[in-house]
């Protein structure tokens, strides 16, 4: 029976959809199939010629990613909970398969902006974990020096244009690089994650609607990511737009759009490939809305959820993205059950490592109290 990591550091089993093997063993062990042995699952070209699924190695790959993102955002939950992460921290735990599956589009000189749960975004572009968290920590060698914290983490060199804390306030923002990206006549796209709760917000209805616009004459390759998890802070999508199938707004704007099992990795996998292309090809943006869950609280300072019921949260939980997958590499016999425990524990171990970092790391000196704040500092400053 495979064990997966879920939020708190607690360790849930998947009895649901997974094969029972009868070894009942959760204990790390050497692997009996080695990732070069794996095997191959299916390959379906589709009609553009996109990836239509994964093979074995690639699964595997997809698979760690997710580990990866879910060990991390623990790590952080902690952090935050020791009062080692100061200001707030939203975490991603539920919806690695959506950043995971389209960010295995990326293609370098794309960009990617998204709102405040960001970490994942920036691992997966493949900032340095340490960094990632020791900008959590508010320490010096942090991604942005210790002074953007969770929600403002950016790393320009690959690709990652942020992190914004305002509700919407990112989406003008990726427009405008995806406009860029055709006037400088490159066939590079931008990825623009936002949350449902972005969607009842002025900045998003007049960003869709430049974006359509400008598409018409292919100056708009933007790649709208709904993050739909279902819920801005305590309150569903029900209860903040009579108009629930949120792809469907994007038709008021003339961009093409549709939806997705956010919690299935190849089906995340399938749809990015095949919007991407699409997207690169025309200049014309698209949306997708990811459907997923966070199986936590809105942000780790949350701790009681008044707005669903712990049934509701059970549901979602055995749709898990990363027990999905699990589930996937043992029926296709890409992975046994040690192996999946190796590379949870190898990690692990790898995450320590980051935390340890993270602590040990110096704070920023306080002569760069205003290094990287203002641009002309000196106009703004003065003399000293
Ligand atoms: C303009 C603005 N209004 C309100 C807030 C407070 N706020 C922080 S998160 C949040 C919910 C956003 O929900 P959603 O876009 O669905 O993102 P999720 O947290 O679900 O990832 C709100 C209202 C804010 N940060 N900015
Ligand atoms: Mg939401």
């Amino acid at each position: 029976m495979p064990a997966h990591l879920a939020g708190d550091g607690v360790v849930v089993f998947f009895t649901q959809n997974v094969p029972q093997s009868g070894k009942g063993t959760t204990v790390a062990a050497e692997s009996q199939r080695t990732e070069e042995e794996s095997v191959e699952v299916r390959e379906e070209p589709s009609e553009n010629g996109a990836v239509a699924s994964a093979d074995g190695e690639h699964l595997v790959d997809l698979y760690k990613k997710m580990i990866l993102i879910r060990i991390f955002e623990e790590a952080c939950q902690r952090g935050f909970r020791q009062g080692k992460i100061g200001g707030y921290l939203h975490v991603y735990i539920g919806q690695e398969a959506v950043a995971t599956g389209f960010l295995d589009a990326f293609k370098e000189g794309d960009k990617v902006i998204t709102a405040y749960r960001d970490h994942p975004h920036a691992l997966l572009l493949g900032s340095d974990p340490k960094a990632v968290m020791a900008e959590l920590y508010g320490k010096g060698t942090g991604l942005v020096k210790g002074k953007g914290g969770s929600m403002h983490l950016f790393d320009v060199e690959r690709g990652f244009m942020g992190g914004y804390g305002i509700v919407g306030g990112h989406i003008p923002l990726g427009l405008g690089f995806a406009y860029a990206m055709r006037y400088q006549q490159t066939d590079h796209i931008t990825q623009l994650y936002l949350g449902d709760g972005s969607m009842h917000n002025g900045a998003f209805h007049e960003a869709a609607n430049m974006s359509g616009l400008w598409g018409k004459d292919g100056m708009n390759p933007c790649l709208f990511i709904i993050e739909n998890n279902q819920y801005g802070m305590g309150t569903s999508v029900a209860r903040s737009t009579a108009m629930t199938d949120l792809a469907a707004k994007f038709d008021a704007y003339g961009i093409e759009n549709e939806k997705v099992d956010g919690m299935d990795i190849e089906a995340v996998l399938e749809v990015a490939h095949r919007a991407t292309q699409r997207v690169r090809e025309t200049g014309r943006p698209y949306a997708v809305e990811a459907l997923t869950y966070r199986t936590v609280p809105h942000g780790a300072a949350d701790f009681f959820e008044k707005y669903r019921t712990k049934d509701e949260v059970k549901k979602w939980r055995e749709r898990d993205p990363i027990g999905l997958l699990e589930h996937k590499l043992l029926e296709r016999d890409v992975l046994d059950e040690e192996s999946l425990e190796e590379i949870k524990g190898e990690m692990k171990e790898t995450i320590d490592e980051v935390v340890r970092f993270a602590n040990e790391s110096e704070e920023p000196p306080i002569e760069e109290l205003y290094s990287d704040v203002y641009a002309g500092q000196d106009e703004y400053l003065g003399e000293e």
